[in-house]
């Protein structure tokens, strides 16, 4: 594809969804989900968040940024695992490492509405999706938000490439279809997105 758009269905199959499970449980118990706020309004997210890396996506009522710490614990984030590190070097086509990867959590009702990815500083870099756990209704438009708009399926397991002329799209998650894996002890949706953020 060479709108920078790249769909990997099942990248990973059971066993190594089994393994970064494991591996993510190991660093969340050590940066725990947290609910941000949105700017301004500080209305909760649905979906819980967390980070690893040496930069995290928060968001709070000052603004959307990048930092290196936890915002409830005050610790940095743990290291990104190298079973993540080796899903960018594999599929980004870009020669840097990334510095953040956010852990978004979607339990029953959680959804994550239309938006771009834009707090980072080099959008030559793709974003890297990891989907584990319950099915979501991804839906991708334009680079404008009043654009068309469709949907895709992903599964656990799925790999999501946006680069290119896809790195600025919008999208979101419209639902999380419950009970449409066994892979999470307690159901759900966890998906790892993977970002350069700083200039090399
Ligand atoms: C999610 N994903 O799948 C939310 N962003 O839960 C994203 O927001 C996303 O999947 C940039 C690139 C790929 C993504
Ligand atoms: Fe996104």
């Amino acid at each position: 594809m060479s709108n920078g758009l790249k769909y990997l269905p099942s990248y990973f199959d059971r066993a190594a969804q089994e393994t970064l499970v494991a591996v993510l449980g190991e660093c969340l118990a050590k940066a725990p989900f947290y609910t941000p706020v949105m700017p301004r309004s500080g209305r909760p997210f649905t979906v819980r968040m967390s980070n690893l890396g040496q930069l995290g996506w928060v968001s709070d009522r000052a603004g959307y940024r990048y930092q290196a710490r936890h915002p409830e614990t005050g610790e940095p984030w743990p290291a990104i695992p190298a079973v993540v590190m080796e899903v960018w070097s594999k599929v980004s086509g870009y020669p840097h490492e990334p510095e953040a990867c956010l852990v978004n959590h979607y339990r029953e009702g959680a959804k994550m509405g239309l938006h771009r990815d834009e707090d980072e500083e080099d959008f030559s870099a793709p974003v890297v999706s990891i989907s584990l756990g319950d099915t979501a209704i991804f839906r991708i438009g334009g680079t404008e938000r009043s654009g068309k708009t469709e949907t895709l399926k992903l599964a656990s397991g799925d790999v999501l490439v946006m680069g290119g002329a896809s790195r600025l799209r919008y999208h979101g998650i419209d639902r999380v279809l419950t009970g449409t894996s066994t892979l999470l002890r307690e159901g759900g949706r966890i998906n790892l997105t993977l970002r350069r953020v700083k200039r090399p």
